[in-house]
């Protein structure tokens, strides 16, 4: 009688494992909403996430936690938010942080679990992230090559530039490509997954990242000539207050001046669109070799990317702002329970996966999670959402994210107020608009009541503001209030 009750327990276990879905966990590197199913380019051609939007639910408006590698990825992988670890530079990694060093990692907990888990390419922030630290992390490490480089830059910048402010056809093969290569190594990944258990597979993708390198091909899919250029406002920093140009102060990334003096403007927006495009349909291999393994129907894909990219918009390229240009990312879940071909305009948040992921994988919720599940939008894409989203850079300075409003408020007390709905390319700021003092006190509650300073060791991309004396210092240099903008 015991031995049968033990057996028909160990069948309902087997039952309930069996019930659990894999995850394919896909990331994507500085991809802003130039992503055909969100519409934030009118000629960009990304059949494959397209193709895995028109499968799933498509998150219209999910923002990333902070608009920089280190601190997007440490969060949604802890499922913190930046401001309640005070991890904001480039490092230090989550492993070297008092407060999260033993913290379970999304990743974690699905190898503890007893899931095969699997990576390649980048998901931890490759730089902050030590070789000794991985053992727990994934029960397989595979490779994780860089972009290369050719013989000599494309791009006619002022020189010394920064080796990754690049962009132009490269290299002549798609194989010889990192993003393809990373692909390789995931379809081998899901291929050689053992049939009798579940599985946690990432890949982390490179591109559009800096230097935008793709094979010439993929430029040939936007021709020179009939490009669309994304629409940018002369003028557009002057209702913006100086505080926003710290947070950006002086970055290897041109600012939109340069680019255009030098006739670059251009061929940087055909080479994101070039390298987008490439990397779509690696994520295209990927998913065709899910199909092909005959696990698709039991496994739950995950697509995200860690931040955006402004392309000239707001005067600059690159990240490290608080509007939507950077903030914005594409965020689509596909697979078993998940409807198919929704999309989902709640305001959504990376730090939302971790819990996501739990709840469709049939975990135990954690209580020390700061995202809230999305499964009720995946269920019904109209599922109403308390909650906006929140985007920090660098120690207060905080970005709200509703349906209809956007609004800034800088460590030195300074905001900015935009109707996403009437002006979404965040020209008019209505921060001053006494008739929308309400609207903006509302916002504001949301601000995080938690602000960790940065952690010790803080480094790269570090702005620090003394509210006592008013100083303010960019990596290591003061900043004074009347130095002119650095180009
Ligand atoms: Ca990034």
């Amino acid at each position: 009688m015991k031995l049968t009750l033990l057996i028909l327990l160990a069948v309902i276990a087997t039952l309930g494992a069996a019930d659990k879905p894999n995850v394919l966990f896909i990331a994507i590197d500085d991809q802003n909403d130039w992503i055909g199913c969100l519409g934030g380019h009118p000629q960009v051609k990304t059949p494959h996430i397209d193709g895995l939007a028109a499968r799933g639910t498509l998150f219209t408006n999910a923002h990333c936690q902070s608009p920089l590698c280190n601190p997007s990825r440490s969060s949604l992988l802890t499922g913190l938010r930046p401001s309640s670890t005070g991890i904001y530079g480039l490092s230090p990694g989550i492993r070297d942080v008092e407060q999260t060093k033993a913290h379970v990692t999304l990743p974690q907990t699905f190898t503890q679990a007893g899931y095969h888990t699997f990576t390649c390419g980048k998901i931890y922030h490759d730089g902050s992230f030590k070789p000794k630290d991985r053992g727990p992390e994934f029960n397989t490490w595979g490779p994780a090559p860089g972009t290369g480089k050719p013989k000599k830059p494309f791009a006619n910048l002022p020189e010394p530039r920064h080796p990754a402010m690049d962009w132009g056809p490269f290299p002549e093969r798609d194989e010889d490509a990192a993003d393809y290569k990373i692909a390789s190594a995931t379809i081998e990944a899901l291929q050689g997954a053992p049939k009798d258990k579940q599985f946690f597979v990432a890949a982390g993708f490179r591109l559009p990242h800096v230097p935008c390198y793709a094979p010439q091909k993929w430029f040939d899919l936007y021709p020179a000539a009939t490009l669309q250029m994304p629409p940018v406002l002369d003028g557009d920093r002057d209702d913006t207050p100086r505080f926003s140009w710290y947070l950006h102060w002086k970055l290897p990334e041109p600012r939109l001046h340069t680019l255009k003096e030098r006739n670059e403007w251009r061929p940087l927006v055909r080479a994101y669109l070039a390298s987008t495009s490439f990397m779509d349909a690696q994520v295209g291999r990927v998913l065709a070799a899910l199909e092909a393994s005959g696990r698709a129907k039991d496994t739950i894909v995950v697509l995200w990317s860690d931040h955006g990219w402004h392309v000239g918009e707001k005067a600059i390229t690159g990240k490290n702002t608080l509007w939507d240009r950077s903030t914005r990312v594409p965020l689509i879940f596909a697979g078993p329970g998940i409807a198919a071909g929704a999309k989902c305009a709640r305001p959504a948040e990376l730090l939302d996966i971790f819990p996501t992921l739990l709840e469709l994988t049939q975990f135990p919720a954690r209580s020390d999670l700061e995202g809230h599940s999305l499964v009720p939008q995946l269920r019904d894409a109209n599922a109403p959402r308390e909650w906006p989203a929140i985007t920090t850079h660098n120690h207060d300075n905080h970005g709200i994210r509703t349906e209809r409003w956007r609004y800034i408020h800088y460590a030195d007390g300074s905001e900015e107020l935009y109707d996403m709905q009437a002006d979404p390319n965040e020209w008019k700021n209505l921060a001053a608009d006494a008739k929308l003092a309400d609207v903006k006190r509302d916002l504001a509650k949301w601000l995080p009541k938690v602000n960790k300073k940065p952690v010790p060791g803080s480094k790269s991309r570090i702005l620090l503001y003394d509210a006592a004396t008013g100083a303010v210092n960019w990596e290591g240099k003061d900043a004074g209030a009347s130095d002119p903008i650095p180009d």
